[in-house]
């Protein structure tokens, strides 16, 4: 099945939902649409800023403040689920609203490596969820219980290539077009409040393609023909994004 109507069939299947988004780009990527889509099913939903591990306090506290701002979620809240950050804070949150008596069910949603699955493993304080670096790896559906009335879908909903826009899926859903991912990307960091660039790759992230070069000439990519293996250095890049070790953060 398609993933718009696997991700609208979990909100549909749930009392309410958690949609998640990386805390270096919180507001660009998330999903007005699909939160649009919630609100009109009256369920209630909350905004996990993932990854704060990745970003400066003051600027997960500002993009907290701007998301709430923003829209109708419940709550946001920051976590960092493979550092088992803001567990009890989540928690907490949900059982404020969801009540403790009324059985509830909870579901999933995202874009692909914002770390859905990683916060499944962490509310169900197990290995559950398989966690991957690469989108669509999740299969398979169970309900967890996280407390002794809500209950957690196992499976993630996908937010689908066709909701994000243009520039970011190629990002977001790696193919063909790798090279051009990661000359987006790039300038995403150029342009971001901050980054990491330069610690990782031991040069000043000036023009996009001359640095895509650069990495393949600092990792040795070399292709038939002696030439630089472009395409090697842009899923480096995009590698290293999605395993969050080059970081750059932005609203
Ligand atoms: N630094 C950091 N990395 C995370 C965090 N949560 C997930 N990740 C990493 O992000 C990548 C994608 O996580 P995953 O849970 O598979 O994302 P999903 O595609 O949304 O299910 C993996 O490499 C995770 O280890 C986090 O809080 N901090
Ligand atoms: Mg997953």
């Amino acid at each position: 099945m398609e993933l718009l109507k696997l991700v609208k069939r979990e909100i549909l299947d749930s009392d309410a939902a958690i949609e998640v988004v990386d805390a270096r780009c919180p507001s660009e990527l998330r999903c007005r649409k699909l939160e649009r889509f919630v609100e009109r099913l009256n369920k209630p939903y909350w905004i996990v800023i993932n990854k704060v591990d990745l970003v400066p306090k003051e600027f997960a506290d500002r993009a907290k403040n701007v998301i709430k701002e923003d829209s109708n979620a419940v709550d946001v809240v920051h976590v960092s689920a493979t550092k088992y950050y803001g567990f009890n804070i989540l928690k907490w949150s949900l059982k404020r609203h969801l009540g403790t008596e009324e059985r509830k069910k909870l579901c999933v949603f995202g874009y692909p490596n914002v770390g859905k699955s990683s916060l499944i493993n962490m509310l169900a304080r197990r290995k559950k969820a398989s966690v991957a670096p690469k989108p669509g790896h999740t299969r398979g559906k169970q309900w967890i219980r996280i407390t002794k009335n809500i209950m957690l879908s196992d499976t993630p909903g996908v937010i689908p290539p066709e909701m994000a826009e243009k520039e970011w899926r190629p990002v977001l859903f790696p193919g063909e077009e790798l090279e051009n991912a990661a000359l987006t990307l790039l300038k995403k960091i150029k342009n971001a409040e901050g980054n990491n660039f330069k610690e990782m790759y031991e040069f000043e992230l000036e023009d996009e393609e001359k640095a895509l070069e650069m990495i393949a000439k600092k990792f040795n990519f070399v292709g038939r023909g002696n030439v630089y293996d472009m395409n090697r250095a842009a899923k480096r890049v995009i590698d290293d994004w999605n395993r969050g070790k080059l970081v750059g953060w932005w609203l």
